[in-house]
């Protein structure tokens, strides 16, 4: 029995380094192998920064868009300011009678009120946007038509103004105001309204203009207190 134990020993000995050495290169076969797939952990996730770095190209997009807008802004506010308003012409009446003279004098300061030119003339485009413009503020609330209290307002800022030009008329040419605008109100209702008011002041300019050139002169255009016909003041 020692015997065969000897011999086991002995047949260990002997075959498991070998054994043992095989396995070894086996295992280094193995890794030298197999190195080629562990690799590329495809760092392809780099091109991940990418799309982080579109949003930024976005953003300075935007940002030249805000600038244009503020330039234009800037460039809208201009025009209104290159709008100047020209001088009218300082008119010479004292070639005319004295009475005659402080009746253009006012004629002229109606005209130049209306006269965007400045030429002193009355154009037909002039008086229909001073027809508009005197209608709309007039028109203190805003509903397109000229109610009796507006009418009113009408009347008191006449009186209010036209002291100075009328002096112990003012009352007579204020009652005679209080008329023509009554007058305006075709259907009698209280109310004039902008088809009213731009009929009658159209109908009255044509009328005045006795040479129908279509323009109004100094000799032609009469205050809405003048009346058209003759012999009056
Ligand atoms: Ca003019
Ligand atoms: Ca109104
Ligand atoms: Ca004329």
């Amino acid at each position: 029995m020692p015997v065969l134990y000897a011999f086991i020993a002995v047949f260990l000995l002997i075959s498991a380094p070998a054994m043992a050495q095989e396995s070894a290169r086996d295992y280094i076969d193995r890794m030298m192998r197999t190195p080629p797939p562990p690799i590329v952990e495809e760092t392809v996730p780099a091109p991940a920064d990418d799309p982080a770095a579109a949003p930024v190209a976005e953003q300075e997009e935007t940002l030249p868009a805000e600038s244009e807008e503020t330039e234009e802004v800037v460039a809208a506010e201009e025009p209104e300011a290159e709008e100047e308003a020209c001088t009218p012409i300082v008119q010479d009446f004292s070639n005319q009678s004295p009475s005659i003279a402080k009746r253009y004098t006012r004629r002229q300061a109606e005209i130049d009120k209306m006269d965007t030119d400045c030429d002193g003339i009355l154009q037909p485009e002039e008086r229909t946007t001073a027809i508009e413009t005197q209608f709309s503020t007039a028109d203190a609330d805003e509903d397109g038509v000229l109610s009796k209290a507006e009418a009113a307002a009408i009347i008191d800022a006449f009186k209010e103004n036209s002291q100075g030009a009328y002096g112990g008329l003012i009352d007579k040419k204020t009652r005679k105001l209080e008329v023509r605008i009554k007058n305006m109100d075709k259907n009698d209702d209280g109310k004039i309204t902008a088809a009213e008011y731009r009929s009658y002041y159209q109908s009255r300019y044509k009328s005045l203009d006795k040479n129908n050139d279509g323009a109004l002169d100094v000799r032609e255009f009469k205050t809405d207190v003048e009346s058209r016909r003759r012999r009056s003041d």
